[in-house]
């Protein structure tokens, strides 16, 4: 078969929530040595935007979305280590990833953060549903160069802006670049809630992180911007 054949089969897997058929297409697809991040932004992130799509439409439900998920996710085991195998593995500049409060969604956020390994940053994931002052503590503890915020809802945007306030309560916004991200987020609410950037997906991701560590020595704390 060839690749976008292949590519086709992985995304229809999912979307029929076929682990067996998903996983098989996934190992053929590395096996033949396409391109872990072709496999994760053609192949698997475009099943999620489909299925969101339909679910749009009323065409699927919550069961059947929740069960795609889990077949992205046990795809993403079998990929991740190869994206990883690919990657630089020099130290570099820390980041903390997470999923804000309210939020449950994290399929985005774990590629962003394994784009980021790939690329040299050292990641710090603390996971979804994420209080703010978890990540401030996070934050201070671990003196990270960057903070990736990761929200899927239109109401949990709000908690990106609440966490980048509590940061500053805190007194340690100005010691991290605060990059914001997921499907409703915007350039534009990225500078209404004084976010240093924002991203469309994971590969541009990686091009704003090291952007903004750009200059910047990474050091015992990971860098200080
Ligand atoms: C899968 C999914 C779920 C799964 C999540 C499983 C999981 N472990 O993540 C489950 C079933 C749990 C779920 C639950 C719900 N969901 Co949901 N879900 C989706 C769906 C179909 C796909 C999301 C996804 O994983 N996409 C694939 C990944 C790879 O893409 P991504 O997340 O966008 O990430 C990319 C970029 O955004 C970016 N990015 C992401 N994070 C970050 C962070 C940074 C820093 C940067 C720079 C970039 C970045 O890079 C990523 C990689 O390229 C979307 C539809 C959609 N179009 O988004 C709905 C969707 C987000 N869900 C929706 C809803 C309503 C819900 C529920 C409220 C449903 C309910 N009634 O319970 C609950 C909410 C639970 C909660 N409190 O969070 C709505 C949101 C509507 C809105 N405007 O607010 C959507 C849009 C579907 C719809 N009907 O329109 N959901």
């Amino acid at each position: 078969m060839q690749a976008q054949e292949e590519l086709k089969e992985l995304r229809d897997a999912i979307l029929e929530a076929d682990d067996e058929r998903a996983l098989a297409a996934t190992g053929r697809l590395l096996e033949a040595g396409v391109d872990p991040r072709t496999i994760l932004d053609s192949g698997m992130s475009q099943a999620m935007f489909e299925l969101g799509e339909r679910w749009n439409r009323g065409e699927v439900f919550l069961p059947e979305v929740v069960a795609a998920a889990d077949v992205f996710k046990r795809c993403n085991e079998l990929v991740e280590p190869a994206l990883l195998a690919g990657g630089r593995r020099q130290p570099s500049h820390r980041v903390v990833m997470a999923t804000v409060k309210g939020d449950v969604h994290d399929l985005g956020k774990n590629i962003v953060g394994a784009m980021l390994r790939t690329a040299g940053f050292e990641v710090h994931d603390l996971g979804k549903d994420v209080p703010a002052d978890r990540l401030v503590e996070a934050v201070r503890e671990l003196e990270p160069s960057l903070v990736g915020l990761s929200a899927l809802l239109t109401t949990t945007m709000l908690q990106q802006k609440a966490a980048i306030q509590a940061l500053e309560a805190a007194g340690l916004r100005q010691a991290v670049r605060v990059l914001v991200g997921g499907a409703p987020v915007t350039g534009q609410w990225a500078a209404e809630i004084g976010a240093d950037g924002y991203a469309p997906n994971a590969p541009e991701a990686v091009k704003l992180a090291l952007r903004l560590v750009e200059g910047a020595a990474p050091g015992p704390g990971g860098g200080a911007p």
